[in-house]
């Protein structure tokens, strides 16, 4: 007795199978081949003919293509053209044939996930058609970079009393100062490969980035910082819990992203030392990067704004996913949820 294996479904499968599979053959035109040099010419057609076959033989949908037979270049190659016997020939003006409508038409029309590709330029390979799609669409939709403030330079007391309305305002003895504290926008998106600039604004900001996955909220992260409520919603200084406190900021902290993964390790500073790096959030363990370490980054003399002249912060996002962008500031993290994310999309 011997198990049997269940057959997948041919049609979801995600490998390639005749039933979820749509081939495009493109430009197999003599002056097409031509010009190409990788590969001998008879090698070529004898690998696209046999393809052609095996597309014939496994009943695949094909979409053959050509470019500009109406102005008088030759058609597909004749071999080719009998091992598909009778597909017609979808001629293009256009180079991209991924632009023409009608070959993205008969694409569209097969209901095929998978498309595999042969052109002249030697090209084999397969995409996910839903995926292509997908990324088009967002590529659209999202910018290719984006700009933050990063915390805010108080010009006047940031609240009536018991906010300071004299001297250092804004500084470590404000009660108001974790209202400073934020990034504008706390989210953005950017396409892969994007930048994202951030201008520090205010005085004592540091910087990090650290990867966190797709499900970390806010609300849930913060709850590793100072419990409760998101401080930046709390109107009265002294309804918020950690406001000015320095025993929660030297505390040791593991941050956690929503898979429960510790993404940073921050190390308690028990003697409040003021020297690199027990007096930041430091942990090296994939960080991608960190400014404002040893000193501090320029917030600038002028408030965020078109002639803003804070110090500016750029990273390009290389891979898609989603990024804590954070205050290196013990009191500005830890007390009063100084951080924001990043999404990155597209396809890696
Ligand atoms: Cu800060």
């Amino acid at each position: 007795m011997s198990d049997v294996t269940p057959i997948r479904d041919p049609r979801t499968d995600h490998l390639l199978t005749p039933q979820n599979a749509v081939v495009a053959l493109i430009d197999y035109q003599p002056e097409q081949y031509a010009g190409v040099a990788s590969v001998g010419h008879g090698e070529l057609l004898a690998n696209v003919t046999m393809l052609g076959r095996i597309t014939t033989a496994f009943e695949v949908p094909v979409v053959l293509s050509t470019v500009y037979v109406k102005h008088g270049m030759s058609g597909t190659n004749a071999e080719l053209l009998e091992a598909l016997r009778g597909v017609p020939e979808i001629d293009r003006t256009t180079m991209n044939a991924w632009e023409d409508p009608d070959f993205r038409g008969a694409v569209e029309r097969t209901g095929r996930k998978k498309l595999v590709i042969a052109g002249t330029l030697a090209v084999v390979t397969s995409v996910s058609f839903a995926q292509v799609i997908a990324q088009q669409k967002e590529k659209a939709a999202e910018p290719e970079s984006a700009t933050v403030d990063f915390g805010v330079l108080p010009t006047a007391p940031i609240g009536p009393a018991p906010c300071l309305q004299t001297g250092a305002i804004g500084g470590p003895a404000d009660p108001c100062s974790y209202k400073l504290h934020h990034l504008t926008p706390e989210e953005v998106t950017v396409f892969k490969d994007g930048q994202v600039t951030f201008q520090i604004h205010g005085g004592g900001h540091g910087f990090a980035i650290y990867e966190v996955s797709k499900d970390t909220t806010r609300d849930e992260l913060g709850q590793f910082l100072c419990s409760g409520p998101d401080p930046g919603t709390i109107a009265d200084p002294t309804l918020h819990r950690c406001n000015l406190d320095l025993a929660n900021a030297n505390l040791g902290h593991n941050v956690l992203d929503g898979h429960g993964d510790v993404v940073i390790a921050v190390a308690a500073n028990p003697t409040n030392a003021q020297t690199h790096p027990l007096n930041r959030v430091w942990d090296e363990h994939d960080r991608r990067m960190s400014a404002g370490g040893q000193q501090f980054l320029n917030g600038g003399t002028i408030p965020a704004g078109a002639t803003s002249n804070g110090q500016l912060v750029t990273y390009q996002f290389l891979k898609t996913g989603r990024y804590l962008v954070l205050c290196i500031n013990r009191v500005h993290f830890l007390n009063d949820w100084m951080f924001g994310f990043v999404n990155v999309v597209g396809g890696n």
